[in-house]
């Protein structure tokens, strides 16, 4: 069993304008343990409100899989549907050391998920 921890989510460039209609960058993750049911984190609402360029969300998540872990990350927003900004999927032996990647975001924000191994 892997045991990873979601340090951080950084962004290097914002999605969505603080203030405006949709609220800018209002940040939570979904993941997926081995093919199982999704979790949502927060379970409700942002873990983050409003990340700018430069900015990150702390989010030092612990979680558990055996073969595989898609993290997903989305923009919460309150007129229109939540907007996907991109995933990785890791293998059980990127629990064992720090890594950072890109989400390759799909819309106009860019991020990265910084990981590393689970210290409890
Ligand atoms: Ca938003």
């Amino acid at each position: 069993m892997a045991k990873i921890r979601l340090i951080k989510v950084h962004c290097s460039k914002r999605g969505e304008k603080k203030g405006s209609g949709t609220g800018g960058d209002d940040l939570y993750v979904k993941y997926q343990s081995d093919a199982g049911d999704w979790v949502r984190y927060p379970s409700e609402g942002a873990g983050k409100k409003d990340l700018d360029a430069g900015e990150e969300w702390i989010v030092d998540l612990d979680i558990l899989y055996s073969n595989s872990l898609r993290i997903d990350l989305y923009d919460s927003d309150s007129t229109s549907s939540d907007d996907a900004l991109g995933y990785h999927v890791y293998s059980a032996s990127d629990a064992n050391t720090n890594q950072v990647w890109d989400t390759n975001s799909p819309a106009t924000g860019q991020y990265q998920f910084y990981t590393g191994p689970s210290p409890v």
